[in-house]
């Protein structure tokens, strides 16, 4: 390979947006030398992407953050319970040049290659720069929602207007006057159509799966608010990590089942969490078994299409909007996404009633005949989530063997949601079989964890034979932690519903199990009692 400029690190990481900034902040502590790459020209990963109109988070902005700077946790400044993708990506890009991180990222990066040298213990890895990095160690941060999935659907290229994905959005985009199309309605879809029904001339939204959605409840922030944060962070972030199963800032109810309670209280209950707003609040907070009961479900699910028909005032539209399956995916929250209905210019497309034949050069044709014009058609169409980013570039470990030739037969695997046997010294952030939560207190359990494991494993090599320590995962390991994935996630009704949370959203991908659903605080307590045990599952030599 003599065209590649080699150069040497200890640690490698790829991904520059909310994970691999820490892990890149951890091992620059610890004294390793670690730089990280990113495809894309700035740090920010999801945040740098997904710059759609209306795109934000929905976790509530105070645990939208990182937990580890306790003075710029108390001053950054936040003035909306939910923070937009701008401020998101401002936040991440103070917190790179406070800890002065920029010097050691290189964008414009993709790693393409990477193989396990088994005789100089090092990863080899190739990057579209041509630079070759030899690193001891290989932080994979690439993101769970960051490989775009465009829908293989007729005709899509001769369409000869506008045509964008929310997740590889350009930029500021003019929609003024114009007829956009809008395919697809998760969060992504129910965020933009939010943004910009008022700024366009027409817009059609084409719904498969009329989806659930509870009002998020964003308000701006009144100082009194921000002091009680600011005065009980600690706590707030001890509760969220190991207190929660979801970590979204509020306690889950444990021990109230929906039918516990009378009709007449239920309602209240439900009431009560719809004025509050947020997603996962409505469906965790009010009662506990929303998620793994269908009499539950459907009293969560009839109360929420309540609203939608009391909303939505044309009776058509509600009954395209009025969702048919259960309420049992990533719970969804908007800023008056079913309002937008009431608008002349916004229609509703129901692919149920007529599913979509193809896209034409001059919009898209449903099988009715009827052609929707359009100048812009929109793919809020969402991710292969989880391992999509893994399987599209060649990671070999042991003997070659690629990650997705090892994920081949069963669909993505891994211990802990961090490692994969035959794999030394790899370590994946939020790798598949990661806990189902608010995702920054993951992402810190998973950078923390590495972090220990890299740390244990030099100090014995420093102490002993000075050669580099070689860190993986048992195969027996990855066997017991699929195995769990797999018990603790038969309950839920999640895994009976087709999304993205279990690899079925993409056309021929597998579905499979692709998170811990035991929480966080679980997951937590499990990773501290494996360091306890010596690091158990791990060989470290
Ligand atoms: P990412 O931010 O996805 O970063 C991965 C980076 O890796 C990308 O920049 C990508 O370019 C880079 N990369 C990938 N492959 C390569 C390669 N081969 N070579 C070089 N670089 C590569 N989570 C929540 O908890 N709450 C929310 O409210 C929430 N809202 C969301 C809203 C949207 C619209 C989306 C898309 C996601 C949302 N998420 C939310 C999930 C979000 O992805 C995570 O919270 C978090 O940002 C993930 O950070 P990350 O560093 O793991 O990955
Ligand atoms: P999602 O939640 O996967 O939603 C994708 C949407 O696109 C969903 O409504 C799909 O309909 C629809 N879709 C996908 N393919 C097609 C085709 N071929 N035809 C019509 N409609 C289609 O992605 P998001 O980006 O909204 O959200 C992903 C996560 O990011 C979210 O959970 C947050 O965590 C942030 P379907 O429901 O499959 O019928």
């Amino acid at each position: 390979n003599g065209h590649y400029e080699i150069q040497n690190l200890d640690a490698l990481i790829i991904g520059a947006g909310f994970g691999g900034i820490y892990q890149l902040k951890k091992f620059r502590d610890m004294g390793l030398s670690a730089l990280a790459v990113d495809t894309a020209s700035d740090v920010g990963g999801t945040w740098f992407w997904n710059t759609y109109p209306g795109a934000m988070s929905d976790t509530e902005a105070y645990l939208y953050r990182y937990s580890w700077d306790p003075e710029d946790l108390k001053t950054y400044p936040w003035d909306k319970h939910y923070v937009y993708q701008p401020e998101v990506l401002k936040y991440l890009k103070h917190v790179v040049e406070r800890h002065d991180l920029r010097k050691d990222i290189r964008f414009n990066t993709t790693l393409t290659d990477a193989y396990w040298n088994e005789e100089d213990r090092i990863w080899d890895v190739k990057c579209s720069t041509g630079i070759e990095y030899r690193a001891r160690y290989l932080v994979t941060a690439l993101g769970l929602l960051s490989k775009q999935h465009f829908p293989d659907i007729k005709g899509i290229d001769s369409f000869q207007g506008e045509k964008y994905h929310t997740g590889a959005w350009p930029g500021e985009i003019s929609m003024a006057g114009k007829r956009v199309g809008v395919i697809g309605n998760g969060s992504t879809g129910v965020q933009i159509i939010t943004a910009i029904a008022d700024k366009v001339d027409t817009l059609i939204s084409f719904q498969r799966n009329p989806q659930y959605s509870v009002p998020s409840g964003q308000r701006a922030v009144d100082p009194e608010y921000r002091k009680k944060i600011n005065d009980n962070y600690e706590e707030i972030w001890r509760q969220v990590k190991d207190e929660s199963a979801t970590a979204f800032g509020f306690k889950e109810n444990a021990d109230r089942p929906t039918m516990s309670v009378d009709p007449e209280e239920r309602n209240e209950i439900f009431e009560a969490a719809w004025k509050k707003g947020g997603g996962f609040r409505f469906m965790f907070e009010t009662f506990n078994d929303i998620s793994t009961s269908e009499a539950a479900n459907d009293q969560a699910a009839e109360f929420i299409k309540a609203k939608i028909r009391a909303k939505v005032k044309d009776p058509e539209k509600a009954r395209k909007l009025m969702p048919t399956q259960m309420y049992a995916r990533r719970p969804l929250c908007d800023a008056g996404y079913y309002e937008q209905f009431n608008r002349s210019n916004v229609e509703v497309v129901s692919l149920h009633d007529t599913p979509i034949d193809e896209i034409t050069p001059a919009g898209i044709r449903t099988s009715d005949g009827t052609e929707h014009k359009l100048d812009m058609i929109i793919f809020a169409t969402g991710f292969d989530a989880v391992d999509g980013n893994y399987t599209r570039i060649a990671i070999k470990g042991r003997n070659g063997v690629t990650l997705k030739d090892h994920w081949a037969p069963t669909g993505p695997t891994s211990y802990l949601g961090v490692t994969v046997p035959s794999f030394p010294n790899m370590f994946m952030i939020l790798g598949p079989n990661g806990p189902f939560s608010n995702i920054p207190p993951a992402i810190e359990t998973h950078v923390e964890f590495i972090s220990d494991i890299v740390q244990a494993a030099e100090q014995k090599v420093a102490s002993g034979s000075g050669k580099i320590p070689v860190i993986e995962a048992k195969p027996q390991a990855e066997e017991y932690w699929t195995h769990e994935c797999d018990v603790v996630s038969r309950q839920s009704l999640f895994r009976r519903t087709d999304s993205w949370i279990f690899g079925a959203n993409v056309p021929g991908k597998k579905k499979t199990i692709m998170f811990y659903f035991g929480g966080l605080a679980d997951y937590r307590a499990k990773l501290r009692s494996v360091a306890k045990n010596s690091w158990e599952g791990f060989n470290i030599e």
